[in-house]
């Protein structure tokens, strides 16, 4: 499981400010510090909030590849805002997200192959987020066929269960799991996987207890990739860990890596 880095959102009051005050400091610091932790791409979200969020998006990606080379992973439910930062991006980027639905589907998946993007693809629909692994599995399927109708390779598509937090959705817990392990039956090659790790542990007290036992379970699963806290070091330790353990690291690199850092 590689590590999408969670921290540059507008969902963080820091990053919401500094958006607001057009203060790069914020954003760059931790572009700077997510990379050296060893994220392999950046999530940029302007959050909710702002005025206007297709110009805070190009703005988010201008200082964030000033300090950067690390491939960036477009964050908004407005298409618009995606774009925008599309057009900006000096690596093939990331586009978070697009729900099974169309005309939603056409508009990503055009965008993925004019700007050689991999695309993630959400677990719901007009209908909102469905509870059970096979619901989930179903607008997998549409996403995959949609996915493939546009000529976007499946190394390029992540699906996404879609995780709720365990004090609100504790039903969704076991159903993600089994949808994930689902994924890879669903065409050959499989397409990848990635969940929204912190999303878990909302509202909740003990919340890096609860990312890191979730995060070996979906490794144990085979998750490809998690939207997450990339400079905590137990849940690092967690991660290569569960790799050797899955017979992800053969020559144990990343555990040395990590162990390494500590010492
Ligand atoms: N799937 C995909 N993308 C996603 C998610 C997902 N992007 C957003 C989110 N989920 C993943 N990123 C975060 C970022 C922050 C938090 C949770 C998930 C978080 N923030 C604090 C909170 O809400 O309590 C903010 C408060 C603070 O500390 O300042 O927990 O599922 N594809």
């Amino acid at each position: 499981m590689f590590i999408i880095g969670e921290r540059i959102n507008g969902m963080f009051k820091d990053i919401a400010a500094a958006i607001r005050a057009r203060d790069p400091r914020p954003v760059q610091e931790w572009a700077r510090r997510q990379e050296l932790c060893g994220a392999r791409y950046l999530d940029l979200s302007t959050g909710p909030s702002v005025k206007n969020p297709v110009k805070a998006m190009r703005w988010l990606v201008e200082v964030t590849q000033e300090v950067t080379d690390l491939p960036l992973c477009l964050d908004s439910t407005s298409f618009d805002v995606i774009e925008a930062g599309l057009e900006l991006c000096r690596r093939p980027a990331m586009i978070n997200a697009v729900p099974a639905e169309w005309p939603k589907m056409e508009r990503v998946f055009t965008m993925a192959k004019r700007y050689n993007a991999a695309v993630i693809g959400l677990a719901m629909n007009e209908q909102g987020i469905p509870q059970d692994a096979d619901t989930r599995v179903a607008l997998f399927m549409e996403l995959v066929a949609a996915a493939s109708s546009y000529g976007i390779p499946m190394e390029n598509l992540y699906l996404d269960p879609l995780v709720l937090p365990c004090n609100v959705g504790q039903v969704h817990g076991p159903e993600v799991i089994v949808a994930l392990r689902q994924v890879k039956l669903l065409a050959d090659p499989a397409p990848r996987t990635v969940i929204g790790l912190s999303n878990i542990s909302q509202g909740t007290k003990n919340r890096e207890l609860i990312n890191k036992t979730f995060a070996a379970m979906a490794i144990a699963n085979g998750v490809d990739a998690a939207v997450a806290d990339a400079c905590n070091n137990d849940l690092l330790e967690i991660i290569a860990t569960a790799r050797v353990i899955m017979n992800l690291d053969p020559y144990c690199d990343s555990y040395v890596d990590v162990y390494r850092k500590k010492t």
